[in-house]
């Protein structure tokens, strides 16, 4: 793993909202075909890339989804007895971290992906612990929330140009009458 860096990738509609009773407010096909390729896609193939994520995010994916396959995953929490099956157990995120960049996991991990939900994500976006990149998908609308992330302005986060296999920022995409777009942010 690459010196403790770490990556979120979230979708939130205008408020920042991320999601409404344990479930995403909106589907979106498109930003999911995203998500999976940009949590699964390594430059070594002989390694996986990790997704770190607390246990409600765990327990929201679909059941025929989980472990979510080809990447190490990690489950946050400090209450579960043991780890849930196909997944590692972290009782924090720093612990996550440093599990993934310590052997045996830490020889084949590439890359570490925060997927949830939002006291993880403010956590990593607030500490300042570790350099981020945000990829954030935003969900031109206003949806009603429960869970919010905060505003990467807010947190220091700059916006970048985005990288290869990412659509061109700046491009709207339409999915069954939602337009959403993908954008990246980086802090220190
Ligand atoms: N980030 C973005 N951009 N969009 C999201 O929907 C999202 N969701 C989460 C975290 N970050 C996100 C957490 N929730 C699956 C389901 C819920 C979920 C994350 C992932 C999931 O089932 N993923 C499958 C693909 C399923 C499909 O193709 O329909 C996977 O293999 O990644």
């Amino acid at each position: 793993m690459d010196q403790q860096k770490i990556n979120l990738v979230v979708a939130a509609c205008n408020k920042g909202g991320i999601g409404i009773e344990g479930r995403i407010p909106w589907r979106l096909k498109q930003d999911l075909a995203f998500f999976k390729k940009i949590t699964t896609t390594t430059k070594d193939l002989q390694k996986q890339n990790a997704v770190v994520m607390g246990r409600k995010t765990w327990f929201s994916i679909p059941e025929k989804f989980r472990p979510l396959p080809n990447r190490v995953n990690i489950v946050l929490s400090r209450d579960l007895p043991r780890a849930p099956e196909g997944a590692y157990l972290a009782r924090s995120l720093s612990e996550a971290v440093t599990m993934l960049s310590t052997n045996p996991l830490g020889a084949k991990v590439e890359s570490v992906f925060v997927i949830g939900g939002s006291s993880v994500y403010e956590e990593a976006m607030t500490s300042g612990s570790f350099p981020c990149t945000l990829y954030l998908t935003r969900v031109l609308g206003d949806f009603e929330c429960d869970t919010f992330i905060p505003s990467p302005d807010d947190c220091k986060f700059h916006k970048v140009p985005n990288g290869d296999n990412i659509p061109i920022e700046n491009q709207t995409l339409s999915e069954n009458g939602i337009d959403f777009r993908f954008e990246v942010y980086e802090k220190e």
